[in-house]
């Protein structure tokens, strides 16, 4: 026997596989589907570490086994290439970034191809094709259509390093999430998308999802979904009225004076007017000028100590008790939630207490009264989002071209669909201008082009889409990704939509996964999609740290790359050893020398082959095939491969025929496709391993395991048994009762209630 060589074995595998096409998916009608999907990478320039792969494999094993088990898979792959962080690459490398893009897809691929993937690559796609992103653009002008994308001029968030406006999602604790910069409020001009007009609808869909519970919980707390009311408060001697929301109507006999956010209209209203009733103007410019600084975040943390300013000389009218009450400007109200304005109620919020008592103003309790009945009388119920709408234009070169044309005469006008794509323009400079404009505005012979409405002269839109546009419906160009006349032919939609399986990484979680429910929602209103929602399971890989603990960073020096861990180890080996390192969904530290493990095994099955014996094997496999099935459709991998290394370390006792040796590498196969594939030729077989059924179970054949069970009265251990596993609560019981210790210590006594814990602990209550 030879020895076992990865370095011979893998990749001639690999060549015969993409040689064969065994990957290629296929869409016949007679067996069901599955669509299994990999978040897919930006191609940076630092190429994949060893952390990358993680829920590649896991994907790679998952669709292998289904596709064993009988369905039509598909395990696409492809490249989100435009954006930040390829454009900052080429930037600092001084190199185009559709030629850095080119370069770095080439080495991810390479990189990937050796870790012996199933991708049905005839699908790849890349945002950054103007073939796909024809398509970003018509979705944009579709938006435009149905009133979901408008201009607006309110203050954004302006990162001064990046030179460009982020969304909200874009920031992390009020600084820029790729720089670290802190973010600026600038009014300009930019495109929103209406996100808001889904919160209801992202927020109620989220209940019928297979996903963790915890990225269900951020998106909730995104949406932030409010219910209160809008109260008027009039104003003293003027004919306006403040409108406040909140969230305690049931308060309203307790508000001591009323909040505005420095940003409220009324407040610069007063300011403006040479003839406003402010008597300490001076006091309040200079209040509002000290906010302008602060960031949002600044400004609402709980532990800040709470500043404010008091407009003197306005009053204005509780309406519940038509008692008058000061206002006051304080940044801790934000401009852009609920009203922009706060009724102020120091007995029952804190916030307010603290404030209250800096700025000695009255703190009066008065009894609560019913919520609705107030509501009705003085106000009117109102639902609030902490969500904002989607800032959707950055002033940067390396991104898709927002479809739209400038006219003097016509205003806005949508590039005819004809026209798309609007092509990205090659260009010599492509940094950032610092202007609050993108390079593009530089390309006079692009910029202008005539009005498609009045043939008059006009300018394109110069602004770009950010890097999440393309994200938002990828995962539909790969059911149909050489479509020309539509972005995704119906029937294929049909066939493959919702996304079986979605796995990626958690930090994806309020950003790209809400702005595709969110665009996917959208498809489905004008009817391009038959699913109102995109991923039906979501499953998040937990991080591989460094060896020395700390996240893998080339800034830190600790990287492993993938390559030298196969040339050493080989694929299969990094594979195993990837999902045998603990939990699939926790962040776990690589260990160079714990490979040894994985690989040792491998080649205690590679010696397996020797063993076989002609006749009756002893080997019962029912458990192991039933255990290894249900953990890899949980994503439980660890406990997969330690079933599998059990049941080899008793192959190599026993007594094992050819069967016992087929399914044992069948069951192997997702993990190591290549050292399985290799061992099952080398048996005489003729057809690849990946294509064969997976092993079957007989339900009569399962171990029954057995446990000891505590019983307990009133929380007492009296007596303890032997049960077989499977038992429900109710059998539990009766065997319990049946014993006649426990019979004693019941004895005439009413059994109250009876707890089970499961397979561990049953407790009568007297
Ligand atoms: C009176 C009141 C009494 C309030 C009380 C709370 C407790 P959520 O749950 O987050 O929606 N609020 C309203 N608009 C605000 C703004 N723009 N900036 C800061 N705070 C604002 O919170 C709603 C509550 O936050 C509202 O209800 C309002 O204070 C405050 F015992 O009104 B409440
Ligand atoms: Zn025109």
């Amino acid at each position: 026997m030879e020895k076992y060589d990865h370095n011979k074995i893998e990749p001639k595998w690999q060549k015969e596989w993409a040689e064969k096409g065994i990957y290629k998916t296929r869409e016949d009608t007679g067996k069901p589907k599955c669509y299994v999907l990999d978040m897919f990478p930006y191609p940076s320039g630092d190429g994949l570490h060893v952390g990358h792969p993680k829920g590649y494999i896991a994907t790679d094993i998952y669709s292998r086994y289904k596709q064993m088990s009988g369905f039509n898979i598909l395990h696409p792959m492809g490249w989100d290439a435009f954006g930040l962080p390829a454009e900052n690459y080429a930037i600092k490398n001084k190199i185009h970034p559709r030629v850095a893009v080119e370069k770095n897809i080439t080495r991810f691929k390479k990189q990937l191809s050796i870790i012996g993937f199933n991708y049905d690559w005839s699908r790849e796609i890349n945002t950054t094709d103007p073939e796909y992103y024809k398509w970003t653009q018509w979705i944009f002008l579709k938006l435009l259509e149905k009133g979901l994308a408008y201009q607006s001029n309110e203050p954004v968030n302006w990162c001064p390093s990046c030179q460009t406006v982020l969304a909200n999602e874009d920031l992390e604790d009020g600084r820029c999430e790729r720089c670290g910069s802190e973010v600026e409020k600038r009014p300009m001009r930019q495109w929103v998308l209406k996100i808001t007009a889904y919160a209801d609808r992202l927020l109620a869909d989220l209940e019928g999802l297979n996903w963790p519970r915890s990225i269900k919980e951020s998106q909730k707390n995104w949406i932030g979904r409010s219910e209160g009311a809008e109260i008027e408060f009039a104003i003293v001697g003027q004919e306006k009225k403040i409108k406040v929301f909140t969230t305690r109507a049931d308060t309203l006999f307790g508000v001591t004076y009323v909040i505005l956010a420095p940003e409220h209209p009324f407040v610069l209203e007063q300011i403006l007017n040479p003839k406003s009733e402010i008597q300490n103007k001076s006091e309040v410019e200079k209040y509002l000028n000290e906010a302008k600084n602060k960031t949002e975040i600044e400004r609402t943390v709980e532990s800040r100590e709470k500043t404010g300013v008091v407009l003197e000389g306005v009053m204005v009218i509780n309406p519940a008790n038509g008692e008058q009450v000061p206002v006051w400007v304080a940044d801790y109200v934000l401009a852009h939630y609920g009203t922009g304005a706060v009724m102020a109620v120091p007995v029952h919020d804190e916030r307010d207490r603290q404030f209250a008592k800096k700025y000695d103003l009255p703190i009066v309790g008065r009894s609560l009264v019913d919520k609705n009945e107030i509501t009705e009388k003085f106000g009117q119920k109102k639902v609030t989002y902490k969500l904002r709408d989607w800032v959707f234009s950055r002033q940067r070169y390396w991104g898709e071209p927002i479809p739209v044309i400038h006219c003097e005469k016509c205003g806005v006008v949508p590039v005819p669909e004809k026209n798309l794509p609007v092509k990205l323009p090659e260009v010599e400079f492509y940094e950032p201008t610092g202007t609050g404009e993108s390079p593009l505005t530089a390309i006079a012979e692009w910029v202008k082009v005539s009005c498609p409405k009045c043939g008059g002269v006009a300018k394109r839109e110069t602004n770009t889409m950010p890097q999440w546009a393309g994200s938002s419906w990828y995962y539909l160009r790969y059911l149909d990704p050489q479509n020309k006349a539509a972005m995704v032919d119906k029937q294929k939609e049909k066939h493959w939509s919702p996304v079986d399986f979605y796995v990626g990484g958690a930090e994806h979680a309020t950003r790209h996964l809400i702005y595709a429910r969110f665009w996917h929602k959208f498809l489905f209103d004008i009817g391009v999609v038959n699913y109102p929602e995109p991923f039906a399971r979501l499953q998040n890989v937990g991080l591989i740290m460094a060896e020395d603990g700390r996240k893998m960073s080339k800034r830190y020096g600790n990287v492993i790359n993938p390559d030298d861990v196969i040339k050493n180890y080989g694929a299969d080996t990094l594979r195993l050893y990837e999902m045998f390192m603990g939990p699939f969904d926790q962040a776990i530290a690589w260990s160079t020398e714990r490979m040894i493990g994985p690989r040792r095994f491998l080649e205690k099955v590679w010696k397996l082959q020797e063993k076989m014996s002609v006749g009756e094997s002893g080997f019962v496999w029912s458990t192991t095939i039933k255990k290894v099935s249900e953990d890899i459709e949980a994503m439980k991998f660890n406990t997969a491969v330690s079933t599998l290394m059990i049941a080899v370390g008793m192959m190599e006792k026993a007594k094992i025929n050819r069967t016992d040796f087929e399914i044992l590498l069948k069951l192997l196969a997702p993990f190591t496709p290549h050292l399985t594939e290799e061992l099952w030729y080398e048996l005489g077989n003729v057809d690849s391993i990946h294509t064969t059924a997976w092993p079957e179970y007989e339900e009569n054949k399962l171990e029954k395991k057995e446990g000891i069970i505590i019983v307990q009265v009133n929380g007492v251990k009296r007596d303890s048994m032997v049960v077989t596993a499977g038992k429900t609560k109710e059998e539990i019981e009766k065997i319990a009762l049946s014993k006649a210790l426990i019979a004693k210590w019941l004895d005439g006594k009413k059994i109250k209630k009876t707890i089970y814990v499961h397979n561990k602990i049953i407790n009568f209550v007297v």
